[in-house]
């Protein structure tokens, strides 16, 4: 029997039902399938270092297998987690071209999931903390199946949008409209369990600011100025690990901004909108922060293809407030 305080994602998830406005009693059940993906792709993660001795990637292991890149393994697994469930109309991942149809021998459902399975991970070989990133909407149009048109709506259409995180341990936290939540996996019996209820940017009075600051010279003079100024404030320390949920999660829990501004070759930035801008941006607003382009609020960004990139600003919601003083206005680039 389970411990009394132990609140396991499951239990938790049924619990949250009634106040999740745009979600069914098949979420509960699509958010387990997510967290069963996690389990495994952090399984894999967590050998990643013995990568030399297993055999690398494109490789043979010593089974005489071939060794899948650690990326197209977690993007198989999301795949296979979701595809025979019913709940879900159409997929699509940073790791595929086009959207990703649900197979006409299993049934489709009203869900449409997008995820990036392996964010950050130019960090693997330095063992350096990688995520999984998740967004649901429902379908909207008519068919049975989904379409490319189900996957390309604005944030502000999520049903819920979470993260794994694969650190030192692995956390799961999300959002369905209900506040943001994260659960720690207990290695011992295998399940996520509540460990972060409620999570809110605090208000700490050290700052932290995080951004590639190597790019300075590339950026606008409003994104340079921006910089200047939080050096100048005294109260501000600078962070950047370069993988996108490790430097979100450590803004989430610490408060501050983190920026990937749009560079005068670059105007669209790096960031994915689908699959790395749009979920932040609803976490960050269920925290009581804020996401935005630098010039209007990310979650009303209206994708016009899958791929499509953006500058992102998000965080505590003074901040943001603050990144956007300096950067509308201020066009020249
Ligand atoms: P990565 O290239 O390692 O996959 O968008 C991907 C991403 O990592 C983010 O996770 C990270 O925030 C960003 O790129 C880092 O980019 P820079 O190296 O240009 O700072």
């Amino acid at each position: 029997m389970l411990e009394s305080n132990v609140v396991t994602i499951a239990r938790f998830v049924v619990g949250q039902e009634r106040l999740a406005p745009r979600t069914t009693r098949g979420f509960a059940s699509l958010l387990h399938d997510i967290a069963l993906a996690a389990k495994l792709i952090a399984r894999e993660v967590n050998k990643a270092g013995l990568v030399d001795i297993l055999g690398g990637a494109g490789k043979q292991n010593v089974h005489g297998e071939s060794v899948q890149k650690l990326d197209e393994f977690a993007n198989r697994v999301m795949y296979r987690a979701l595809d025979h469930t019913g709940l879900v109309a159409c997929m699509a991942s940073e790791e595929n071209d086009t959207y990703i149809p649900i197979p006409d021998k299993f049934p489709a459902g009203d869900y449409v999931v997008i995820f990036d399975p392996l964010d950050g991970s130019s960090n693997i070989d330095v063992n350096v903390s990688i995520g999984t990133i998740f967004s649901i909407y429902r379908k909207i149009t008519d068919g049975q199946r989904g379409t490319l048109e189900d996957c390309l709506q604005p944030g502000s259409r999520q049903v819920a949008a979470g993260y794994v995180l694969y650190g030192s341990s692995t956390m799961l936290v999300y959002t369905s409209r209900a506040g943001v939540h994260g659960f720690t996996l207990d290695p011992s019996i295998g399940e996520f369990v509540l460990s972060h209820p409620q999570m809110c940017f605090p208000d700490l009075p050290r700052k932290v600011y995080s951004v590639n600051e190597a790019y300075f010279d590339r950026w606008s003079r409003g994104q340079q100025r921006l910089i200047s100024h939080l050096k100048n404030d005294g109260r501000f320390g600078s962070r950047y690990i370069g993988s996108f949920v490790a430097d979100f999660h450590r803004t989430l829990l610490q408060g501050g901004i983190f920026m990937y501004p749009a560079e005068r070759e670059n105007p669209s930035g790096k960031l994915r909108l689908l699959y790395e801008a749009s979920p932040i941006a609803m976490i960050a607003e269920q925290a009581g922060g804020r996401a935005s382009t630098g010039l209007q609020d990310l979650s009303d960004v209206v994708p016009e293809s899958l791929h499509q990139r953006t500058p992102v600003y998000v965080g505590s919601a003074d901040l943001v407030d603050l990144a956007e003083s300096f950067l509308q206005g201020a066009s020249e680039i």
